[in-house]
Formats: C-alpha cells, sequence, structure tokens
C-alpha cells in the first residue's frame, strides 16, 4: 500500500511559477501526484525581508519511506539549483514534507507533521482547497479547523486557479 503524503512546494527566485511547475514534473520520479492546489502568492513569514513566494501544495503516492523521500527531494532541490545562504531565506525551490500518512517522526533529520504547518497560513490555505477533512496526527484537528483557528496577519492570495494541467 503506497502512503499518501502532503508536501508544501514554495519559490521566491527566478522564474516562481516554472520552478514550482519543474518540482512537480520531477516528483513523478517518486510516485504519483494525485492532486495539485491552486498556486498562492504569499508574503513572506519569519524571514520577512525577502521577496513574496509562490506556493502549493501537492499529494503524492509513495511507496519511499520518509527518510527515502526526504532525500529525494533535496536532491531535486539541489538539481534545481537551490543555495542555501540564510536560514529561511530566498530560494528557486523548497520542498517540504507536511504529512506522511498518520506517521509521527521525530528524528534530527526529519519533523512529521511539519511543526510549523498549522501556524502558517502559506501551507493551510492551499491544503485545505485538495484536503480540508485530512487529521492533524498530533493537535487532532482537521486542516479546516486548523486553518479556521488561524489569526488573521499573513496574506495569502489565489494567483492560478490550476496548477495542475
Ligand atoms: N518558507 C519559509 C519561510 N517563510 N514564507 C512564505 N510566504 N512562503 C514560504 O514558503 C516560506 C516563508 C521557510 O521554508
Ligand atoms: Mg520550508
Ligand atoms: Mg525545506
Amino acid at each position: 500500500m503506497p502512503a499518501l503524503v502532503y508536501l508544501s512546494l514554495g519559490s521566491n527566485v527566478g522564474d516562481r511559477e516554472i520552478q514550482l511547475r519543474d518540482a512537480l514534473r520531477r516528483l513523478a520520479a517518486n510516485g504519483r501526484v494525485v492532486a495539485v492546489s491552486s498556486f498562492y502568492e504569499t508574503e513572506p513569514v519569519e524571514f520577512t525581508d525577502q521577496a513574496w513566494f509562490l506556493n502549493c501544495v501537492a499529494a503524492l503516492e509513495t511507496t519511499e519511506t520518509p527518510e527515502q523521500l526526504l532525500m529525494a527531494l533535496l536532491h531535486i532541490e539541489q538539481q534545481m539549483g537551490r543555495q542555501r545562504i540564510q536560514k529561511k531565506g530566498p530560494r528557486t525551490i523548497d520542498i517540504d514534507i507536511l504529512l506522511f500518512d498518520e506517521a509521527i517522526v521525530d528524528s534530527p533529520a526529519l519533523t512529521i507533521p511539519h511543526p510549523a504547518m498549522h501556524q502558517r497560513r502559506f501551507v493551510l490555505e492551499p491544503l485545505a482547497e485538495i484536503a480540508p477533512e485530512v487529521r492533524h496526527p498530533v493537535l487532532k484537528k482537521t486542516v479546516r479547523e486548523l486553518l479556521d483557528a488561524l489569526p488573521a496577519g499573513q496574506i495569502v492570495r489565489r494567483v492560478i486557479v490550476k496548477a495542475n494541467d
């Protein structure tokens, strides 16, 4: 049985839309991309002195383990020219594992569910578009409930309605 994984993708350097589409295409090597949200233009959070992002969320069916998938995602980021200069800073592409089935992983290399996902509108808005009823295995709340509980603040605008064509 493959696992159902939710991934967050973001870019704020270069042609953001081309890079999201390129990353989504590359993910096909690691399983089957079964859903992709719209693309969203989002205000930077946490490290705020940088360009606005284009973000989306994808659902991937995969037979890889969380660690294997993480290695594959880092490899895609590298191949797409990601430079790690500033923590949480500008990047051509970032691909993060949000949820991996119901798995809870807490190792030095990997934390699942993603430790900040429930605080980030740039994650929850697109995730609620494709998986509103999926439940966070630690917080025991659905994505819709997490989104409804978020304080207003971070600006997130849906910009490209159909991402998966
Ligand atoms: N990623 C971060 C930090 N801040 N802000 C937005 N809007 N979108 C991101 O993808 C993002 C961020 C660290 O990964
Ligand atoms: Mg990230
Ligand atoms: Mg990352």
